[in-house]
């Protein structure tokens, strides 16, 4: 099959992205459209006496500046929290409203109090600016320590002590005891700092409003139109979801961060109602870097227990998280949920317990960011690994393989009460250690060019998709164009390429013939639920193949009939139906066109995640002067049951690579600690890693089936970002490790390693 599944079939949308002819939100316009800005916070922490907008409503081209007070009395709700847990004592965590726009207080920097709008940007910036807002400053607290300390500022009355929630997994007294039991017990103190997503197209909104049909229609920037309509609207408008369709065009990365509705979608939607002509937002940088959802943020300790012969007797984790100045959508899924039950990684660990209290914070609320969860936990469990095997003096792949779950012992339910289905770890990591040339690594550590050399190894596991349904529509036309509808949305990931590949393979098509359509809940699709947790391949595309499998059986019931056969007389193949031994013949397009169009309809549930799962190998050089890091080698083998398209599957374990290198070495968001004020406010102050901090990367698989996919995949999209950070981190650990140094929190900035260093040999 040429164009089939396995092949490195190039992008079909890069022609369009490289050439600028992209169709993103804010190229798109409507006639009588009107601008607006949204007015922010120029304080982490305040009580809000007044809005004043009579200035800004006063202006030219102004047409109008909501606050919250004018929301309150057109009856707008706030946004949604989808992710609700109850503390472990038993008690509702407590849901304090997030409004679109503060009211009474503000609780981080950059958070939305007012909405102007404007005939043109400019106007609506302008009128922003002269929006008097009335604030006593209130003391911020910006790290979750300090908020859940005794006499910490409190930001919501519904939230005693800031405490978001106190959640755990396991039992803490059982873990305990198996560590009091065990023979050698390593701790670790980490943190996981807090990061920009960085998405290179900022976040917007187009709001307009048909008055007459009453429909609202969204045009945004989104991980999945679906989403965005089903978890915003009913709860703010209090009207059934069918009254708004989303579209979302061309998206440039989302990363979790756009899979959450925000004030700015609903706001622009308000207005347009209000005003009834289109309105349109967009955000600059600077409010990215203000008001964009942001990562991890959490810190850790952990203790892990190992018997007499070095195996793992118990983990215990206690977990210090972030939930910001406002509970995003799935604010408490990253350290609950999602990281702890992944805490044994690929290890057989018998007893697993994770305590957590996530914290409010004058700063950005957290949110989903590449892996959500997983990552934290890959570089608890990695880096904690890394030290056992350095304290006991073995290799830290020899302590890997002897704790990994073997395949033989597949599926395998862990002590978090994960099944893993499938999986061969020690073959994985031995292939990786070849292919990074382990074995030659102590001649090129003995290079005398004065800088410390270091290799570092790390095993990542994570768990994909969430559990439900995905739905997808092929058709064929009488004019024999393809069109396949799905409802995951691409956000740079090659989707247009990888359903093609799919379709054409089980249709027997051209790809060239072959469109895919998504981003629209107008589509005729019986499902969606967006693109998150690396869940496309694996739900989009057991749906495309159920939808192509149905348009098949309708195809071939029909030409059967066209060749005056049996059905069961047919063979299928390369698009054609054949009666054997006979040169009669009809090609799909050909039936479809005689049959007057078909279709075929798939409604695709997997209830259960995938595990992809690979070995990171990190060789770096440290230059003990200057505290710089070259990343001097970078090697993966990965897990992905079954690869699609190696072009597509490695740039997307390559961009991973690179954020994960980047949380690791060159990103933190800084907030002031007094005032709460954001000192990482652009790229000149944030350390985005650029295309000189990383090497080639070497990036190759070694599958093993997904036993629970029809398609056998594995998802992808995350892995990278997942592996990385505990690879880099045990590599600059192994090169300063001479020094003995045996931990350093990321980022691993040059100021950060020298001063380590420094710190070192002046014991
Ligand atoms: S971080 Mo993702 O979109 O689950």
């Amino acid at each position: 099959m040429k164009f089939g599944l396995g092949q490195p079939f190039r992008r079909v949308e890069d022609l369009r992205f490289i050439t600028g002819t992209g169709r993103f939100t804010d190229d798109i316009h409507y006639e009588g459209e009107l601008f607006a800005a949204v007015v922010r916070a120029p304080v982490a922490h305040g009580v809000l006496n007044g809005v004043d907008v009579s200035a800004a409503r006063e202006m030219e081209e102004v047409l109008a500046a909501y606050t919250a007070d004018d929301l309150a009395a057109d009856g707008i709700g706030s946004l949604p929290v989808i992710i609700v847990l109850d503390h472990v004592n038993g008690e509702k965590m407590p849901l304090p409203a997030h409004t679109l726009l503060a009211g009474g207080k503000v609780r981080y920097l950059g958070e939305p109090v007012a909405f102007v709008v404007a005939t043109s940007a400019r106007a609506a910036q302008d009128a922003a600016e002269a929006v008097m807002l009335d604030i006593d400053d209130l003391p911020a607290v910006v790290e979750p320590a300090d908020a859940l300390a005794e006499d910490a500022p409190e930001l919501f009355a519904e939230a005693p002590g800031n405490l978001a929630l106190h959640w755990r997994l396991g039992e803490i007294d059982a873990a305990d005891a198996a560590l009091d039991a065990s023979a050698r017990v390593v701790e670790l103190e980490l943190i996981n700092n807090r990061i920009v997503v960085s998405s290179m197209e900022p976040r917007n909104a187009i709001g307009l409003y048909d008055a007459e049909a009453g429909q609202f229609t969204l045009v945004t920037g989104s991980q999945g139109s679906h989403m965005i309509r089903d978890f915003m609207f009913e709860g703010v408008f209090g009207l059934p979801a069918d009254r708004l369709r989303v579209i979302t065009p061309d998206v440039g990365g989302g990363f979790g961060m756009k899979a959450i509705p925000y004030p700015e979608q609903a706001l622009v939607l308000y207005a347009a109602r209000k005003l009834g002509r289109p309105v349109r937002w967009q955000s600059s940088r600077a409010e990215a870097f203000l008001s964009d959802t942001q990562g991890r943020d959490n810190a850790s300790k952990a203790w892990l227990g190992l018997d007499a012969e070095n195996r793992f007797t118990a983990l215990k984790v206690e977990t210090l998280a972030s939930a910001g100045g406002a509970l995003s959508a799935f604010g408490v899924y990253c350290p609950t949920l999602s990281g702890p039950p992944m805490a044994p990684g690929v290890y057989k660990v018998p007893v697993v317990a994770t305590d957590v209290r996530i914290a409010y914070t004058n700063n950005a609320p957290i949110d989903a960011y590449r892996g959500a969860g997983r990552p934290e936990a890959a570089y608890l469990i990695e880096r904690l690994v890394d030290k056992a095997a350095r304290e006991i003096g073995i290799g830290p792949d020899a302590l890997r393989a002897l704790n990994m779950i073997p395949p033989e012992e597949m599926p395998h339910t862990t002590a978090t009460g994960v099944t893993y289905d499938s999986g061969d770890f020690v073959r994985v990591m031995h292939k990786a250690m070849e292919a990074a040339d382990w074995a030659g690594f102590s001649a090129r550590r003995a290079v005398a060019d004065g800088k410390l050399r270091g290799i570092g190894l790390a095993y990542y596991i994570e768990r994909t998709g969430v559990p439900g349904k995905e739905g997808a529509r092929v058709e064929i036309a009488t004019d024999g164009a393809v069109i396949v509808h799905v409802g995951t949305q691409s956000t740079g990931q090659g989707h247009e390429t990888t359903y093609v590949q799919m379709t054409a393979e089980a249709l027997g098509l051209d790809p060239a013939c072959i469109t895919v359509k998504t981003g629209d809940t107008d589509h005729p699709i019986p499902s969606a639920g967006g693109t998150v947790a690396s869940r496309s391949m694996v739900h989009g595309g057991g749906a495309v193949k159920l939808a192509a499998g149905a348009l098949l059986a309708k195809a071939s019931h029909a030409a059967a009939k066209l060749l005056e056969v049996n059905e069961r007389e047919l063979d299928f193949d390369d698009g054609l139906f054949r009666v054997p031994g006979t040169n009669r013949h009809v090609g799909i397009v050909d039936v479809a066109a005689k049959v007057g169009g078909l279709e075929g309809i798939g409604d695709f549930e997997q209830m259960i995640g995938t595990f992809p799962n690979g070995a990171h190998v990190c060789e770096v050089a440290v230059d003990p002067e200057t505290g710089f890091i070259k990343v001097k080698r970078y090697t993966v083998v990965d897990d992905f049951g079954r690869t699609l398209n190696p072009l597509v599957l490695s740039g997307q374990v390559h961009g991973g690579i690179a954020q994960g290198i980047g949380q690791a070495m060159t990103e933190r968001t800084v907030y002031d600690p007094e005032t709460g004020q954001l000192l990482s406010g652009s790229f000149m102050d944030y350390g985005l890693p650029r295309a000189d901090d990383v090497p080639f990367f070497s990036v190759t698989t070694q599958n093993t089936p997904c036993t629970t996919n029809p398609l056998g995949i594995k998802g992808a999209g995350e892995a990278g970002a997942i592996g990385a950070p505990p690879a880099f981190v045990n590599a600059v650990v192994d090169a300063l490790s001479g020094l003995g140094i045996t931990h350093l929190d990321m980022p691993l900035t040059p100021s950060r390693v020298w001063e380590a260093v420094q710190a070192a040999k002046a014991l």
